[in-house]
């Protein structure tokens, strides 16, 4: 099973390599945060909690986040494999993590980090804020508090897969199809 942590800071660019990477080797993308939105829109009990901490650019508490991934693998049981999108977040959630996948024999194989500066990230956020209608992407200090989240909560994370010899940093600035192919030479030694 190939299973794939994409890992970046917010704007980093996982959610656009995630939809290449599951047209080119047909995994189901597991985005935790294409999943809340999803909650929020059908105006859930969930996805209200939920907006208030995303709109103030902070992360949702991590039993939620979980208990939807241990959802989406019960779902899709004879998937190929899986590309985690912004999941894991925490160093909480990624040993979440490994206990479900253990159940399913099925460890993740590598993390891929993709690296961006603090100011493209911001720049490309509120470009894409002027049409996306994302509340957190339209306000410079929402955004500048989602990458304080990122850098006190999330890059954590990148040691836990060091410790396990399974983390790999590429240079996420460049044309959208350079970084695909560089996140590609990664995966092919999979
Ligand atoms: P997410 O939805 O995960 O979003 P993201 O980090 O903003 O974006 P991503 O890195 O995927 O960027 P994208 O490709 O879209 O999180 C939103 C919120 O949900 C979090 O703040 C948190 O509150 C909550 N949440 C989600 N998961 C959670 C969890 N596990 N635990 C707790 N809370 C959680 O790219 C961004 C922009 O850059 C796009 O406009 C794109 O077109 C552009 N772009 C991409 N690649 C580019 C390139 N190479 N050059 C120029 N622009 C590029």
């Amino acid at each position: 099973m190939l299973n794939l942590v994409l890992f970046g800071p917010p704007g980093a660019g996982k959610g656009t390599q995630s939809q290449k990477l599951i047209e080119k080797h047909g995994l189901i993308h597991l985005s935790t945060g294409d999943l809340l939105r999803g909650e929020i829109s059908q105006g859930t009990a969930l996805g209200l909690e939920a907006k208030k901490l995303m709109d103030e650019g902070k992360l949702v508490p991590d039993e939620v986040v979980i208990g939807m991934i241990s959802h989406k693998l019960d779902a899709n049981k004879d998937a190929k494999g899986f590309i985690f999108d912004g999941f894991p977040r925490t160093v909480a959630q990624a040993e979440a993590l490994d206990k479900l996948l253990e159940t399913k024999k099925a460890p993740i194989l590598g993390m891929v980090a993709l690296e961006v500066n603090d100011d493209e990230l911001e720049h490309r956020l509120l470009l894409r804020g002027k049409d996306s209608g994302r509340p957190d992407d339209a306000n410079p200090e929402v955004i500048r508090k989602r990458i304080k989240e990122y850098n006190d909560k999330t890059a954590p994370v990148a040691g836990f897969y060091k410790s396990q010899h399974k983390f790999k940093s590429i240079n996420g600035i460049g044309s959208i199809h350079e970084i695909f192919d560089a996140i590609n030479d990664v995966v092919s030694n999979y």
